[in-house]
This record gives C-alpha cells, sequence and structure tokens, in this order.
C-alpha cells in the first residue's frame, strides 16, 4: 500500500518518464520509430527499470495513470522530432480488460496533437488470453483509428493461428531469447527463420528484437525480417539522446 501509494505520487510528479529505444529498417538502418520503455527517475534511488515497478502499478491500477502519463510526456517530446517519426508503446493486460481504454489512448493522442497513425500499442499473448472479447473490442478500435497493433514476445506465449487471424495483429515482434539462442546454436536460425515465414505469409510485418551486433542485423534483414531493435541499434535512452539518432547516419 506504501509503495502504491508512493507510485501514485511519482505518476503524479512525473518521475515515471519515457525512455525510447529505435527501431529501425533492417535494409539501410533508416530510423523509422521509438518504443517507448518506462523508467522511474526515483529522486533517491536513480534510475529505476520497469522490473522495480510495473508489477505493482498492474496489480494497484496505477498502470493506467502511468501510461496516461507516458503518452502525454511523448507527446510532448514529439514536438520537437519529424513528424513521420513512430512511437511503440506497452500494454499491460489489465489495460486491455478495460473498455475505455482505446477511446482513451485515441482522445490523448489527439489533444497532444499526435496522429494515432503514428502510434504502435504491444500486446503480449498472455494479455490478450485473459478476455478476448473486450481486448478484441479495444484492439479493434485503435486498429480502425490507424494504430499499429504488434504482438510482443512473439513465440514465447499462447498466440494461436486462430488469435492472429481473430486480431488482425498488423506486426509480430521476434522474442529476443529466439536472437540469442541464435548465436550460441546455428541451428536455431530455423526457428526464426519460421516465425518470419508465418509473418510473411500471413502479410505481416515482423520486427527482430535484441539485435546485439551487425551479425544478427544481417542474418534477420536476409531472412525477411523488415524491422529491428537491439543494442546494436541504440540502448533504451532519455528524450535527449534521440536528436543523436536522428541525424543521416551510417
Ligand atoms: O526496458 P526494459 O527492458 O527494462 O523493459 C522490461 C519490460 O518492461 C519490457 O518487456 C516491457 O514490456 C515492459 N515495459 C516497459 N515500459 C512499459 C510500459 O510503459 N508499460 C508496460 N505495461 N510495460 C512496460
Ligand atoms: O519485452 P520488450 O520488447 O518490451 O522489452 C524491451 C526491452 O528489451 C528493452 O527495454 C531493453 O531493456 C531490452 N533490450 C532491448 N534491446 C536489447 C538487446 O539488444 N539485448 C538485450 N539483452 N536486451 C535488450
Ligand atoms: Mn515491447
Ligand atoms: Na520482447
Amino acid at each position: 500500500a506504501l509503495l502504491t501509494a508512493r507510485l501514485r505520487d511519482a505518476v503524479a510528479r512525473e518521475e515515471i518518464v519515457p525512455f525510447y529505444q529505435p527501431l529501425r529498417e533492417l535494409r539501410g538502418g533508416r530510423l523509422v520509430g521509438l518504443e517507448v520503455l518506462a523508467r522511474w527517475q526515483h529522486p533517491q534511488r536513480g534510475t529505476l527499470p520497469p522490473s522495480e515497478f510495473i508489477t505493482q502499478a498492474e496489480e494497484s491500477g496505477v498502470v493506467t495513470p502511468m501510461f496516461r502519463s507516458l503518452l502525454c510526456q511523448v507527446c510532448r517530446d514529439a514536438v520537437h522530432w519529424p513528424t513521420d517519426l513512430r512511437f511503440a508503446f506497452n500494454l499491460s493486460p489489465q489495460q486491455l480488460q478495460d473498455p475505455t481504454m482505446a477511446q482513451e489512448i485515441l482522445l490523448l493522442a489527439q489533444e497532444g496533437g499526435m496522429d494515432p497513425r503514428r502510434l504502435e500499442i504491444e500486446v503480449t499473448e498472455t494479455g490478450i488470453v485473459r478476455d478476448v472479447g473486450t481486448a478484441r473490442r479495444n484492439l479493434a478500435e485503435l486498429k480502425a483509428a490507424g494504430v499499429t497493433l504488434a504482438l510482443d514476445d512473439f513465440g514465447t506465449g499462447y498466440a494461436s493461428i486462430a488469435m492472429l487471424k481473430a486480431l488482425r495483429v498488423d506486426r509480430l515482434k521476434i522474442d529476443r531469447s529466439f536472437i540469442a539462442s541464435m548465436r550460441s546454436t546455428p541451428e536455431d536460425t530455423r526457428y526464426v527463420a519460421a516465425i518470419i515465414a508465418l509473418a510473411t505469409t500471413l502479410g505481416l510485418g515482423t520486427t527482430a528484437e535484441g539485435l546485439e551486433d551487425e551479425a544478427a542485423i544481417h542474418a534477420v534483414g536476409q531472412m525477411g525480417a523488415d524491422l529491428g531493435q537491439g543494442y546494436a541499434y541504440g540502448r533504451p535512452s532519455p528524450a535527449v539522446t534521440v536528436v543523436d539518432w536522428l541525424s543521416p547516419h551510417l
């Protein structure tokens, strides 16, 4: 209860801030978007990662005001950046169960001057299975407004082909564990290839996560993934760092 009150207060004071990680085209390396990753800039404990507070935020319901605050801060930051940059947000399972979630996101985007076509929403497979009806209506409403839907950590949860069909996601994010095992066990490359082939057959985009070196970038590009994310392209960083990524590079 104490942490919940402290967390609520942190959201109100904007101590929970967006960090950004580049999403790049695998061919050419162009910056096309940024994933928004929450960080708590704690006055005593320094910059805390989501593992220190997201579970508590979800269990207490603070995740909803936290998300609102992050979206508002991103709209403010984005004023200084190119208008074609896209923003990918993570949604908690709890948010997908809220029947007013989609409306609220679209209203906040409008108030912040953010075209919904620049937003990507990342959901996990576990987030969807809980209440398919509400999750599905929320996602359909966002999609109808032009928001891109991405299935995060793909390959590690419960997603079925039927779920991909019902939810009409636009993009699969290959979980970084598959990219990591490709490095240690070359035969494991076939799992990455299989996910990309599935996405391609269904007409979906593929984002490869956890790219830590040029070899991984090259391999997933060869297999047909279109976007990539990982330390090779940039670490999650505060807004001031984003300008360094905007200048033409490589
Ligand atoms: O940035 P980092 O690797 O520490 O993030 C760990 C996890 O925290 C990520 O997998 C991501 O899904 C989750 N996460 C980061 N920011 C947010 C957020 O704003 N909302 C939710 N629900 N999850 C987030
Ligand atoms: O689950 P989700 O995709 O939301 O997690 C994103 C998090 O993954 C980032 O916050 C970051 O901390 C972590 N991450 C991003 N790129 C890499 C990478 O190249 N290697 C590793 N090990 N972790 C990464
Ligand atoms: Mn994510
Ligand atoms: Na992931």
